[in-house]
């Protein structure tokens, strides 16, 4: 295995200008084809690129398919991750950026409006395909406690702090978040746990160009391929280039004639989870919360039921 320490290849000037951007093949010189780690200027590691170490796992029919079926998921909530400007459309509170196939599965902390930690909606409503996820998920932790034992380490420090319900056995992961085939603009992941560590695992199906991750301040990048994995420092700058498919469409989503497909799964620890209660406790936090809001809007449609119709003088 190749091992470089990486020098800071851009001014932070340049590469704020990149934030929120699709990169291009302009945006690197380096490109990772074998196994390699890579370290930081201070020495600490950025990536580390294990090509094939997933190929039996990624080629399970069963996580293919869980994998796959996530492909109807979009959300407008991925930020500069979806590489589009955030909009706030006239008469809304929330901002919406580009709507991309890209899920969150496993268990979430409080947050926003939902003040009670949860599993994701699709997770809790498909237990059994969740579940086909962990001989992958276990295989990614395996060869993040082998290649990175310190932050691996940390991590699980934070998992012995966490309800066990919100972990996936025998991981440091609690959180997964599941993309198809769309370019993510510049961004760094946040709400992760800061000492730990990000682990990027990819599935491909049908021929298609782009797609490799890039870390613009070093102007490095990797071209994952089926059954690759990366442990990745996502809170460094990171996005991926644009993914042609072989009609020779830029794809948001997999190509549904040709069957070109990218999927990246990023399995992480979701740095609030060592704050939420048990399942129960939980459960009955958002039973109160549901039961709030049912009062509150009960008592809105009361009070515009009274409210006199105006009538022209
Ligand atoms: O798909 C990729 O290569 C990058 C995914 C990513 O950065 C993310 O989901 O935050």
């Amino acid at each position: 295995m190749i091992e470089a320490r990486l020098r800071t290849r851009i001014s932070s000037t340049e590469l704020e200008s990149k934030v929120g951007k699709i990169l291009g093949p302009q945006d690197y010189n380096a490109l990772l084809t074998g196994p390699a780690k890579l370290l930081k200027p201070n020495g600490q590691p950025l990536v580390v690129y294990l090509p094939g170490a997933l190929q039996a796992e990624a080629d399970t029919p069963a996580v293919y398919a869980t994998l796959h079926s996530l492909r109807s998921l979009r959300t407008d909530n991925r930020g500069t991750a979806s590489g589009s400007r955030r909009i706030t459309r006239p008469g809304s509170t929330r901002s919406r950026a580009l709507n991309v196939p890209s899920a969150i599965i496993g268990a979430f902390d409080a947050a926003g409006a939902q003040k009670y930690c949860r599993l994701t909606a699709w997770t809790g409503q498909n237990l059994p395909q969740w579940e086909t996820l962990r001989p992958f998920l276990q295989a990614i932790a395996h060869h993040f406690k082998t290649r990175l034992p310190d932050r691996y380490a940390v991590q699980m420090a934070e998992v012995e702090r966490t309800f066990s319900e919100w972990v996936v056995p025998d991981t440091p992961f609690t959180t997964v978040t599941v993309n198809n085939t769309y370019p993510t603009g510049v961004h760094q992941d946040a709400g992760d746990l800061e000492s730990g560590f990000s682990t990027l695992a990819c599935i491909r199906r049908g021929t298609f160009t782009g797609g490799q991750l890039v870390f613009p301040k070093y102007r490095v990048a990797i071209d994952m391929q089926h059954g690759d994995l990366a442990l990745i420092d996502a809170h460094e700058y990171h996005g991926n280039t644009a993914i042609v498919c072989a009609c020779g469409e830029r794809r948001n989503g997999m190509c549904d004639t040709c069957g070109a497909e990218r999927i990246s799964v990023v399995s992480y620890f979701r740095q609030n989870m060592t704050r939420c209660g048990s399942y129960s406790e939980e459960a009955a936090r958002a039973a109160t919360a549901a039961e709030t809001r049912n009062r509150k809007r009960l008592a809105a449609q009361i009070d515009a039921a009274d409210t006199p119709a105006e009538v022209a003088p």
